[in-house]
């Protein structure tokens, strides 16, 4: 399998699905494309329909979503291993991935990726505070429910944990302290070895988006 992200710094949707496939150990080669250098238009051409990263070849099928591609992988590889297995549960969890991956328009246009900044600042609008907020109440209590069956969100590691990690990075890079077991959370994921790896990496990249350095002192 290809797995096509974009770069591991700025490309909070090409982190969810390498997390999945590298937490699962996938046999999988990374394909690691840089967006909006002059090369990008005819690179992603070649392999993405959309023109977006992620992308995942698997011997010839093309899945072009990050969700789409986690959930293919869970049935294909994992035996469904992606999601809770009790169906109410698991009704729950892709309601809260499905919030994710469609909502938090403030928080992502304000706070965009940005792996390796750290003490960032942005003007916390009641607007974005109300998103946070969202997320602080969801995590508290799914830890409170959870906790006695492991340290992510749904207990055991879930495609939900992989639709948060950009989110993590998020409120590293521009401190925002949640509460609780949120909090405790937020700091387990980002301590976790891959997502110090993907750190690591993101170090190494040269590349700069200029419209995503928000929040400079
Ligand atoms: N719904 C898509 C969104 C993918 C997406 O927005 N990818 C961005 C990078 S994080 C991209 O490829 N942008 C390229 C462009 O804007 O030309 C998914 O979940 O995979």
């Amino acid at each position: 399998m290809k797995l096509v992200i974009g770069n591991k710094n700025y490309s909070s949707w090409s982190l969810r699905p390498w997390l999945f496939m590298a937490y699962h150990q996938l046999d999988f080669e990374e394909i690691r494309l840089a967006m909006f250098e002059p090369a990008w238009e005819e690179q992603i051409q070649q392999y993405s329909p959309s023109g977006f990263v992620p992308v995942l070849d698997d011997q010839g099928l093309i899945i072009w979503d990050s969700i789409a591609i986690c959930e293919y992988l869970s049935e294909q590889y994992l035996q469904d291993k992606g999601w809770p297995q009790d169906i109410k549960t698991r009704a729950r969890a892709r309601a809260c991935a499905a919030e994710m991956h469609a909502g938090f328009s403030q928080i992502r246009t304000a706070m965009p990726m940005n792996v390796r900044a750290e003490n960032r600042r942005i003007e916390i609008t009641p607007a974005i505070r109300k998103e946070i907020a969202r997320i602080d109440t969801q995590w508290n209590s799914l830890r409170a429910e959870f906790r006695e069956q492991g340290e992510w969100l749904f207990g055991e590691f879930t495609i939900l944990d992989c639709m948060y990690a950009p989110m993590v990075f998020r409120f590293n890079t521009y401190g925002i302290n949640l509460t609780q077991a949120a909090e405790e959370y937020r700091q387990f994921v980002l301590a976790h070895p891959l997502m110090q790896d993907w750190i690591q990496a993101s170090r190494l990249e040269t590349e700069t988006f200029e419209r995503s350095e928000t929040g400079l002192k």
